[in-house]
């Protein structure tokens, strides 16, 4: 504190020299501020690093054992099946999986035949050009901070057993409670992986643009089981940094499954059968040609008619 006790004019030089380097500091960074930094990619990510990272703008699929999962902005159309069967949401992070019994986990209520939230049967899916389409739906607040969302669980099912209701979760909070046969597995061999989504690249909305998930058709080809049982986990991993988060907000998430119809393509051909029918009524227009005898003898009259006039014109002329 000595420095201080300098004098009033020691103190007035001082704070006139800060002002003048203030002043070219000013000057110098008008003079280079004319090249802007370009802006950042995108948030600062996680960590740890996320296995598949729709987020990036630069990427747009990615597959973890088998399974692809690829930003798909294409809703769905009038000519095609979608049926949502699960809808999540918590706060934080959010678990559930596809049943018709109510109040699971952090399922939406209500389950059951006819909701968003129900048991599906393989005889409902349908694989097109070798794959199982599965819609993932996720709808977050659009502010810089809350719009990433991380899927960190992912594990698929075949059972017998309808309208399951287990809450059991394991020592890392996953449920542990399914009953059937693991189809898939996201964080299968130990391994734990998850895809980080962001709210403004792959939702715009509820029932917009979503991720779509491609299963292999093999995957399902023996599932010894009825029913199809799908749980997921989201919001678990949460970023180490202050601008973003990747834990679960706002509304629901919602998984739908889907496939295009090209068997209506088949009907068509069968409207070509009917085509052979017309052919039959060709036959009965032959019979209509009866009565044509008259319009030929008519024919015959015209003619007729014609020699007689230019017979009598002839006969004007000599
Ligand atoms: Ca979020
Ligand atoms: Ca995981
Ligand atoms: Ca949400």
């Amino acid at each position: 504190m000595g420095a201080t006790k300098t004098g009033r004019d020691g103190a007035s030089v001082k704070f006139s020299g800060t002002a003048l380097a203030l002043a070219l500091g000013l000057i110098a960074s008008v003079v280079h501020a004319a090249p802007q930094p370009a802006p950042p990619a995108g948030p600062p990510w996680p960590t740890p690093a996320p296995t598949i990272n729709l987020a990036d703008p630069a990427v747009t699929s990615g597959t973890i054992n088998g399974v692809e999962f690829k930003v798909d902005k294409t809703q769905p159309t009038g000519s095609g099946v979608f049926q949502p069967f699960l809808r999540i949401q918590q706060r934080g992070n959010e678990q559930g999986y596809n049943t018709n019994t109510d109040q699971v986990l952090d399922n939406v209520q209500p389950a059951g035949a006819g909701q968003f939230t129900r048991d599906v049967t393989f005889n409902e899916l349908k694989a097109v050009n070798g794959f199982f389409s599965f819609i993932l739906d996720i709808n977050e607040s659009s502010s810089e901070k809350n719009r990433l969302i991380s899927l960190d669980g992912l594990k698929l099912f075949a059972t017998n057993t309808a309208s399951q209701s287990s809450e059991t979760v394991d020592s890392s909070g996953n449920a542990s409670g399914i009953i059937g046969n693991l189809l898939w597995d996201m964080d299968a061999g130990g391994i734990d992986r998850y895809v980080l989504l962001d709210y403004d690249r792959i939702g715009t909305g509820s029932g917009a643009s979503d991720m779509l998930m491609s299963v292999p058709e093999a995957l399902f080809a023996n599932p010894q089981g009825t029913n199809f049982v799908l749980w997921s986990r989201f919001g678990v991993t949460d970023s180490s940094n202050s601008s973003t988060n990747t834990t679960s907000d706002a509304g629901f998430e919602e998984w739908a499954y889907t496939y295009t119809t090209g068997s209506s393509g088949s009907t068509g051909t069968t409207g070509t059968t009917g085509t052979t029918g017309t052919t039959g009524t060709t036959g009965t227009t032959g019979a209509v040609s009866s009565p044509g005898s008259s319009s030929l003898a008519l024919l015959g009259l015209g003619m007729m008619g014609t020699a007689l006039w230019r017979r009598k014109a002839r006969g004007t002329q000599a």
